[in-house]
């Protein structure tokens, strides 16, 4: 319990408006989780899996409606409309709140109302946050449980009167006397609100139980809110996985990575090196959380405690570490599920039996089904200390000192699989110009088709996306030159004219990660193109790997004519920002044009 008033009287607000039948604070117990999921079972919520296949793992069905973030209903609420840009959905604030205060009247009746107080970060560190989150889905509090740090301790750290983001959460569907519930609860979409008050760091989510729309110490705290707190106060909340590299002489490097929704973090984050001596350990695989530490390098930490991780196309052969990881105290939604009481997924690395049950709850048969057994966004959740390779740092109270950042997304043409930028301002104007196609992470008719996504944060931005642009070129004025890390664009996605990934990709990305850390060491020469310096094949450690010189060639080639008609693109693109576009990116911008007429 608390005597924190702040959060006594907001919690006693909200009683009031959604007027939930119990409300129950989580203290963060394996008993209190335990009953949580047992109540989940017997009312059918939650499937038990075989217990001596997968002990301590369950399986969630969602409504088909609700199977991943929705960007057209996440909304960023501030005060003038112009400091929330392109990239986001603006609704002035006080109409938005009485909208929502409608739809909030009530909509935890017949629920019980689950108060969990929440670290961002290890409890009690310098870098951590604190928030509160109210929720009536006992799906939510059992994720929150392993996604961050839960219960009285974190209470404890905030005391008397510490700051904590108010995070409130409701499926939207109350339930009158005798109303039969739903196995998975939600409202429809025109319903749905993911809203954010970045000028009072307060969050209201409204009709959606699924992922980052109601997990909410994810995208919504660690990255929107986040994000306009590391504007205010000097860091970056970014969407990035943070990994460790230990050279075969011992010497580590720590590198982040910013890749959109579905398109390799969290496997890189877990890679497993196909050159030897090489090792790599997981720091974080979805948020990063950067400063400056005294030294005046920046520091990362994993804002989050676990693993929400697209389940299709994982394999014991793409992400062994991730397998090991989910063998138990696993938490699955919308997979599929064999007769045998074990998970099932397109790319899981093993065919289909013949008989499964599909992510829907219908009978599905292979050869003869025609849809997907798993959903394409089916997801786990997992502790994060229950990855094989997790870094023995990975929860460091200061961070981890970051050496190399990289870029990226799914290509199929154009970009090279790696190139690296000339200086600070043109790495920014990299990440600006990020591209990515569209994947199942959102709910979009777009799904595939390439849209810009600067530094993977198109959805995730709690400001003007020219205002977070500026503080990621101001960073270069807060330390020295040396001590900032260096900027990488790699692309696994480019593909050859028969559609098929030029680059073998996962653990082979190793190949990759070595030239990075050779070169932040200046132990391999870059060669300079238009666009920033690539490898030189012969410092590219290809030893072992069955790939043509063709390939590389076409894995390594910038094409000007390409490359002109990407700028016509990103010219497009640079026109929504209208006067907030930051000089030095136009500068960069003409730089480019200027060197792909050279
Ligand atoms: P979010 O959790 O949505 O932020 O996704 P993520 O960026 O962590 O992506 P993840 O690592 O889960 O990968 C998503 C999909 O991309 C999976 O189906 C992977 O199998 C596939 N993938 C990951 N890395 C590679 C790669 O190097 N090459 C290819 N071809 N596919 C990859
Ligand atoms: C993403 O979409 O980038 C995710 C999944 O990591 S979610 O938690 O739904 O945002
Ligand atoms: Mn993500």
């Amino acid at each position: 319990m608390t005597n924190h008033k702040g959060v006594l009287a907001w919690i006693d607000e909200i009683t009031k408006l959604c007027e939930p039948n119990n409300v129950k604070w989580l203290d963060g117990s394996e008993k209190e989780n335990q009953d949580l999921l047992e109540m989940m079972v017997k009312n059918g919520t939650a499937i038990l899996l075989n217990q001596e296949k997968r002990p301590g793992c369950y399986l969630f069905r969602s409504d088909p409606s609700d199977v991943a973030r929705v960007e057209n209903r996440t909304f960023i609420a501030s005060n003038k409309k112009s400091d929330a840009g392109p990239n986001n959905n603006w609704i002035d604030p006080l109409e938005l709140k009485k909208t929502m205060n409608s739809l909030y009247q009530g909509s935890m009746r017949g629920r019980t109302m689950y108060v969990i107080p929440f670290s961002m970060g290890p409890i009690g560190s310098k870098l951590s946050k604190i928030g509160i989150n109210v929720t009536d889905s006992p799906y939510v509090a059992v994720n929150m449980r392993i996604m961050t740090r839960i219960g009285q301790k974190v209470l404890d750290a905030l005391g008397d009167n510490g700051e904590f983001v108010p995070c409130l959460h409701s499926v939207g569907y109350p339930l009158e006397k005798g109303q039969i519930d739903p196995t998975w609860p939600c409202a429809p979409i025109e319903q749905k609100y993911i809203s954010h008050f970045p000028d009072e760091r307060l969050i209201w989510s409204y009709g959606s139980g699924y992922g980052g729309n109601a997990l909410l110490g994810k995208k919504c705290f660690a990255l929107r809110i986040a994000s306009a707190m590391a504007r205010d106060e000097g860091w970056l909340a970014e969407h990035m996985l943070i990994l460790k590299i230990t050279n075969p002489e011992g010497k580590v490097k720590y590198m982040t990575g910013a890749f959109p929704s579905a398109c390799g973090k969290t496997n890189l984050a877990m890679l497993t090196p196909t050159i030897p001596g090489w090792k790599v350990e997981t720091v974080g695989d979805d948020i990063a959380w950067m400063k400056f530490g005294k030294d005046g390098r920046l520091y990362a930490i994993n804002p989050e405690a676990g693993f929400f991780g697209v389940a299709p196309g994982t394999s014991y052969q793409t992400n062994y570490n991730a397998m090991k990881a989910i063998e138990y105290n696993t938490i699955f939604t919308n997979v599929a599920l064999t007769d045998d009481g074990d998970v099932w997924w397109e790319g899981i690395g093993y065919d289909a039996p013949n008989h499964l049950i599909d992510w829907q709850g219908k009978d599905w048969y292979k050869g003869v089904s025609m849809t997907p057994a798993a959903h394409p966004n089916a997801r786990f959740t997992v502790r994060a200390d229950q990855c094989p390779v997790i870094a023995s740092d990975w929860e460091a109270e200061n961070g981890v000192p970051i050496s190399a950042i990289l870029i990226g997304g799914r290509r199929p043409t154009t970009v090279p699989l790696i190139h690296e930028s000339f200086s600070w301002p043109h790495g920014i104007f990299m990440g600006s110009i990020m591209g990515s196609e569209i994947t199942a992470a959102t709910i979009s008719d777009n799904i595939g088709k390439v849209r810009r996504d600067s530094f993977a944060m198109l959805p995730f931005i709690g400001y003007h996306v020219g205002d977070y642009l500026k503080h990621w070129l101001d960073i270069e004025s807060m330390t020295k030159p040396e001590k900032l890390p260096k900027i990488y664009y790699v692309n696994w996605f480019r593909k050859d004219e028969f559609n098929h990934f030029l680059w073998p990709g996962y653990g082979e990305n190793s190949r990759i990660l070595k030239w990075i850390f050779e070169r932040c060491d200046n132990q391999v020469h870059g060669v300079k193109t238009p666009i920033g310096y690539i490898p030189d094949p012969s410092d590219l450690d290809l030893s072992n790997l069955n790939i043509s010189e063709t390939a590389i060639k076409e894995l390594l080639n910038v094409d000007k004519a390409e490359w002109m008609k990407e700028c016509a693109s990103i010219e497009a693109y640079y026109e929504r920002f209208e006067d907030k576009l930051p000089k030095a990116i136009k500068d960069e911008f003409d730089s480019l044009m200027n060197r792909l007429k050279a």
